[in-house]
C-alpha cells in the first residue's frame, strides 16, 4: 500500500486515523512520548519539525515498518520535513517498533 494517496478517512496507518489526528505542534518531541501520540494532519504545503535524537531513533517515512524510499520523511533533513503536497504519510522509528505515526494532509 502506498502512502501518498489520498485514502479515506477512515483508514488506518501505523494506528492512526484521520479522525482522531491531531493538530500538527510547532516542534513534534521525537523519542518515546511519541507512542500513541504519534498521529497529526494539517494542510499541505507545509513544514513538520521533528526534535530528537535521529541516531538512537532513526525517522523513516512508510507503514508498517517498511520504508518508502520517497516519503519526503525518509528524505528529512535534521528532523525538519517538506510536505509539498496533501497525502497521507506514515513514519516510524526503525529502532523501536512502538514509535510510529502518520500525517494526514489536505
Ligand atoms: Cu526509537
Amino acid at each position: 500500500m502506498g502512502t501518498g494517496g489520498a485514502g479515506g478517512s477512515m483508514m488506518v496507518v501505523n494506528g492512526c486515523t484521520k479522525a482522531t489526528a491531531k493538530a500538527i505542534p510547532a516542534s513534534i518531541t521525537w523519542d518515546f512520548s511519541i507512542m500513541g501520540n504519534g498521529c497529526f494532519k494539517g494542510q499541505a504545503p507545509l513544514n513538520a519539525t521533528f526534535s530528537g535524537n535521529f541516531n538512537l531513533h532513526p525517522l523513516v517515512g512508510g507503514v508498517d515498518n517498511v520504508a518508502e524510499l520517497t516519503s519526503p520523511i525518509t528524505n528529512h533533513s535534521s528532523g525538519v520535513v517538506t510536505f509539498t503536497q496533501a497525502g497521507t504519510f506514515g513514519y516510524f522509528c526503525s529502532n523501536h517498533a512502538g514509535m510510529k505515526g502518520a500525517f494526514f494532509l489536505d
